[in-house]
């Protein structure tokens, strides 16, 4: 058996939750990240018989069933994932019921899940119904884009519309948009499911004066994403306030989404 501790996608998260950490993006227990793993690779570091404890996750999460994940833990800070681990990750699989996580390494204080586990598996199960490649769901506060949510309207064609104008990149990276939730009471099952609504069409979106969630086949694609989203949202803060004089017209945004061949939500440009 090989050594967890030096498991690529143990390394993928330590690195991850170090960088938003370090981004600003994750303060105290801010964020969290769902990675659906291939129990083939899992089997090469754990023994797959050994459940070290079973918890409710108190809602159905029928299509996951046998899925093994990494998760971030609940009350868990990002900062302190490099350092440990094993307390502050864990690899849980879906049992038979679905709705309960069998325990196969981490949380070794006797911790869980994130509380945001249920928006996590919706996402999961709705985002592979439309990209059966999907690995990553991640949630974060990043501080651009939480700025920019108190003062520019929460209208997901108006909200997208914003961002693709402040980056070049910004539509052919999302062409598919950023959908917006208004606020809502997080780490409930209602979140959840309003998240994975808007799952079924964007890979991003916002939770109204909290912050984002993204959705990709790999960590750096949902990265990535986010990434992208949060560098537009400090250009529109940078800017707001000032006259502007110049911008990216959509016309422009047209000839980008077809020179570099992206399906674009049309709808959501003023042509
Ligand atoms: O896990 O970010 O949304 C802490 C949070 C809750
Ligand atoms: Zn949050």
């Amino acid at each position: 058996m090989k050594n967890i501790l030096n498991a690529p996608f143990v390394e993928e998260m330590k690195k991850t939750t170090a960088n938003m950490y370090r981004l600003g993006w994750d303060e105290r227990n801010g964020g969290n990240i769902s990675y659906l793993l291939d129990e083939k690779e899992v089997a090469e570091y754990l023994d797959l018989g050994k459940v070290l404890r079973t918890i409710p996750t108190g809602f159905d999460a029928s299509p996951l069933i046998g899925k093994i994940f990494i998760v971030t833990g609940t009350g868990k800070y990002f900062k302190n994932v490099e350092d440990d681990p094993e307390t502050n990750l864990g690899i849980i699989r879906i049992t038979e019921d679905g709705t309960t996580a069998e325990l196969l390494w981490g949380w070794k204080d006797g911790g869980k899940f994130t509380s945001e586990l249920p928006a996590h598996l919706m996402s999961h199960i709705a985002r592979l119904k439309v990209e059966p490649r999907n690995r990553v769901i991640m949630h974060t506060h990043p501080t651009y884009t939480l700025a920019m949510n108190y003062v520019h309207e929460l209208d997901e064609k108006k909200f997208t519309h914003s961002l693709w104008e402040m980056c070049t990149e910004c539509i052919v990276v999302f062409p598919d948009g950023v959908g917006v939730l208004p606020w809502m009471l997080c780490g409930t099952a209602e979140i959840g499911e309003a998240t994975a609504k808007k799952m079924e069409e964007f890979r991003l979106v916002v939770w109204g004066m909290h912050g984002i969630y993204g959705a990709g086949t790999t960590m750096d694609e949902t990265f990535g994403l986010i990434e992208t989203v949060e560098k537009a949202a400090q250009i529109y803060m940078l800017t707001a306030h000032l006259p502007r004089v110049n911008t990216i017209r959509d016309s422009e945004m047209v000839e980008l989404a077809e020179f570099f061949k992206v399906k674009y939500r049309k709808d959501f440009l003023n042509l």
